[in-house]
């Protein structure tokens, strides 16, 4: 951790006020080091009173990312937060780690951008990222597994964001496949799985997450305005994204042990509960091609099972799910 990573978990850790003295020995600097650094928290928005009473104390965060706050926020993850970066603007928080990945970067690094200018969907589709609204961030993994069984990283993702979602706002979430989470039918988040392997290997996968949180319905561009929502609008109150952030890299942490373990089918089991897709009559858009059936389950790599007109039972790894009446 950072010197400021450091000072500001100690002054999360003691919301009555630490003092300069505690700080400097427990950081090993000097006072009048201690005294520059909160100087500089300051000038990026940390309100952080001083007195001779209770030495520092923070009585507010700025709403913007930082990775020293997210590390102080985070504390200790097995492998997903070890490393955090966070862009004012970047093209697409994808293509960052995406080059991280090429330098050889180890699995866990994260990076956030405040707004992104080519945010992408699946198959180039635009993603819009306003200024500060929202979680627009990638997540770099080595997860050793085979291709085909990718797809239980972006179900993991899924459940991991649902969580965090749940306990920050006390929002249920719903699921559909592969990459999309719902509030009242329309869609809050995204994700973007992309993948470099050999024929048995992954050599690295990126996890785009994009979430809205804090537009007004105003906010988004005329074409989303029928299918997107924030959690802001369905809460009714504005969400810390620190927070909110945190939270979903924990929880990610978590779900990300357990496929390490061989628990992919209980992470599934909870994926399937909050899942639209599943029980559902849907037709599937692969390419050009075009498939009507119910899906039926999924299986244990994250695939959809979808049950066609025909009774065959069809395996569907990727394209668009469109949910029928
Ligand atoms: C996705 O694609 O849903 C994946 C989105 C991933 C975005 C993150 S942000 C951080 C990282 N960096 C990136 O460049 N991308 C990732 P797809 O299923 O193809 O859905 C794209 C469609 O969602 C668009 O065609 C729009 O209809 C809609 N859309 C665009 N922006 C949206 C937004 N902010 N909220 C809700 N829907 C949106």
């Amino acid at each position: 951790m950072t010197t400021d990573a450091k000072i500001l978990s100690a002054l999360r850790a003691n919301p009555d006020g630490v003092s300069g003295a505690q700080l400097a020995d427990q950081l090993a600097i000097s006072r009048a080091a201690i005294w520059a650094r909160m100087d500089e928290l300051r000038k990026v928005g940390y309100d952080i009173e001083a007195s001779p009473h209770f030495g520092y104390k923070l009585v507010s965060s700025p709403d913007a990312l930082h990775a020293d706050d997210l590390l102080a926020r985070l504390g200790k993850t097995k492998v997903i937060g070890r490393d955090i970066q966070v862009f004012e603007q970047t093209t697409s928080t994808n293509d960052v780690v995406e080059k991280l990945a090429r330098d050889g970067v180890r699995e866990g690094a994260v990076v956030f951008a405040e707004s992104q200018t080519k945010g992408r969907g699946r198959l180039g589709r635009k993603w819009s990222s306003p200024t500060r609204k929202g979680l627009w961030f990638s997540v770099l993994l080595r997860p050793g597994l085979p291709p085909q069984e990718a797809t239980q990283l972006t179900v993991i993702s899924a459940t991991a964001l649902r969580r965090a979602i749940k306990s920050v706002t006390g929002l249920s979430a719903e699921i559909k496949w592969p990459n999309d989470l719902l509030l009242g039918g329309k869609k809050v988040a995204g994700i973007l799985t992309e993948m470099s392997a050999e024929v048995d290997c992954v050599r690295h996968i990126i996890i785009g997450i994009g979430l809205d949180v804090n537009q007004d319905a105003d906010e988004f561009p005329p074409e989303l305005h029928r299918i997107a929502t924030s959690l802001k609008i369905e809460a009714g109150e504005e969400i810390s994204r620190a927070e909110l952030a945190t939270e979903i890299l924990r929880e990610l942490d978590t779900e990300y042990a357990h496929i390490g373990a061989g628990n992919f089918p209980e992470v599934a089991d909870e994926w399937e509960a909050a899942c639209v897709t599943i029980g559902r009559n849907v037709t599937v858009h692969i390419g050009d091609r075009k498939l009507r059936g119910r899906a039926e389950s999924l299986d244990d790599d994250g695939a959809l099972l979808v049950r066609t007109e025909h009774g065959h039972l069809e395996r569907i790894t990727g394209g668009d799910v469109i949910l029928e009446k």
